[in-house]
C-alpha cells in the first residue's frame, strides 16, 4: 500500500461518517452504515466512546463487520485512537486526538496507512503537519452534544487562518455539522464535512447523506 495522494483525500473527506455503537441506539448500526453508503458518504471512522461503549472482543467484533460492510462497497474505513486495532484488522488508516499518542509515533506505526489529526491551533496543525498528518479535523465548528469533552463551539476561524496561510493539507470540520449549514464549512475553506448525529439518528439515514452531499457540492 502506497500513502494516499492529497486529492484522493480530499474527495474522501468529502461526506465523512463517524459512528460507534454507542450513537445510533435506535438502530443497529451495521444497518445504519448501509445505509449512509446508499446515500454516498465518502469515508467512515469507527469511534467506539462514549457510556457503554464496547470495548475487548466485542468492539473488535462489530470494527470488523463494520469494516467488512466497508470494503464491500470501497469506501475507506478508518478507527478512532485505537492504532492497535486499526493494525490488527489492516484499517485505511487511524484518527488521532492531542490527548492520544503523538502524532510521529503513530506515523512511525502505521506506515503508508491514512493518519487524521485534530487540531485546534495554528500550533498544532504546523505541529501535525511536521508529523506526516494526512488530513486535519477541526471543530467543533457548531456546538455539539455527542462528544463529552468538546471544546466550545468555535466557527470556522481556524479553517480560515490555515487556508489563508498557505496550509495545503486536507481539511474537515466537525461538530455540530448538518445538511443545513454544512455548505459554510466548505466556503470557508475545508474540503469535507464529518458528521455523527447528522446521519446516526436521522430517521432516514440514506436520505440525510444524500442531502449532506448535496449541500458540500458532490
Ligand atoms: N470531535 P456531531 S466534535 C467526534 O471538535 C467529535 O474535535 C469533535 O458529532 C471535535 O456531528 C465531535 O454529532 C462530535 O456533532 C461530532
Amino acid at each position: 500500500m502506497s500513502r494516499m495522494d492529497r486529492e484522493t483525500i480530499k474527495q474522501a473527506l468529502k461526506v465523512y461518517f463517524i459512528m460507534g455503537s454507542t450513537n445510533c441506539l435506535a438502530s443497529d448500526p451495521g444497518k445504519i452504515l448501509k445505509e449512509a453508503i446508499n446515500g454516498g458518504i465518502t469515508l467512515f471512522q469507527f469511534r467506539e466512546k462514549g457510556l457503554n461503549a464496547l470495548a475487548g472482543k466485542e468492539k473488535r467484533s462489530l470494527a470488523m463487520r463494520l469494516q467488512s460492510i466497508c470494503k464491500e462497497h470501497g469506501i475507506p474505513f478508518i478507527i478512532n485512537d485505537d492504532i492497535e486495532l486499526a493494525i490488527e484488522l489492516e484499517a485505511d488508516g487511524v484518527h488521532i486526538g492531542q490527548e492520544d499518542e503523538p502524532a510521529e509515533a503513530v506515523r512511525a506505526k502505521i506506515g503508508d496507512r491514512i493518519l487524521g489529526v485534530s487540531v485546534h491551533s495554528l500550533e498544532e496543525a504546523e505541529a501535525a503537519q511536521r508529523a506526516g498528518a494526512d488530513y486535519f479535523g477541526i471543530g467543533p465548528v457548531f456546538a455539539t452534544v455527542t462528544k463529552e469533552d468538546a471544546k466550545p463551539e468555535r466557527g470556522t476561524v481556524l479553517i480560515e487562518m490555515l487556508r489563508e496561510k498557505g496550509f495545503q493539507v486536507p481539511i474537515v470540520g466537525i461538530g455540530g455539522i448538518h445538511a443545513g449549514n454544512a455548505a459554510s464549512v466548505i466556503e470557508a475553506g475545508a474540503d469535507g464535512v464529518s458528521v455523527i448525529t447528522a446521519i446516526s439518528t436521522a430517521k432516514d439515514a440514506a436520505a440525510a447523506a444524500a442531502e449532506l452531499k448535496k449541500s458540500v457540492g458532490v
